[in-house]
């Protein structure tokens, strides 16, 4: 029976499900990122695009977009877990974040 048991751990761990990586949008529309706040999992990646006529950024301590025009879009491919708060330099009242999950 023990045997039995190991066996099966062994073949729900090698056969464990792989996740696909997604793409998360966030449109930056009427001064305000949408939506507000993203739960995305490690390994993720995450698109900006500025629908606003003026430029803004999307700016944390650990990736900054820079100038993004008008329909301008930026990329970020989330590596490590933690909430990661950003702001529009131009803007900061502008603010969002992106909550960064391990994948389990
Ligand atoms: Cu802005």
């Amino acid at each position: 029976m023990k045997l039995a048991i190991a066996v099966l751990l062994v073949g729900v761990t090698a056969c464990g499900r792989t996740r696909e990586a997604r793409t998360h949008h966030v449109e930056i529309r009427a001064m305000q990122f949408v939506p507000v706040e993203l739960v995305v999992s490690v390994g993720d990646t995450v698109v900006w695009t500025n629908e606003d006529v003026l430029p803004h950024t999307a700016t944390a301590a650990s990736f900054d977009s820079k100038d993004l025009a008008s329909k301008a879009q930026w990329s970020y491919k989330v590596t490590a877990a933690g909430d990661y708060n950003y702001v529009c330099t131009y803007h900061p009242t502008m603010r969002g974040r992106v909550s960064a999950r391990v994948v389990e």
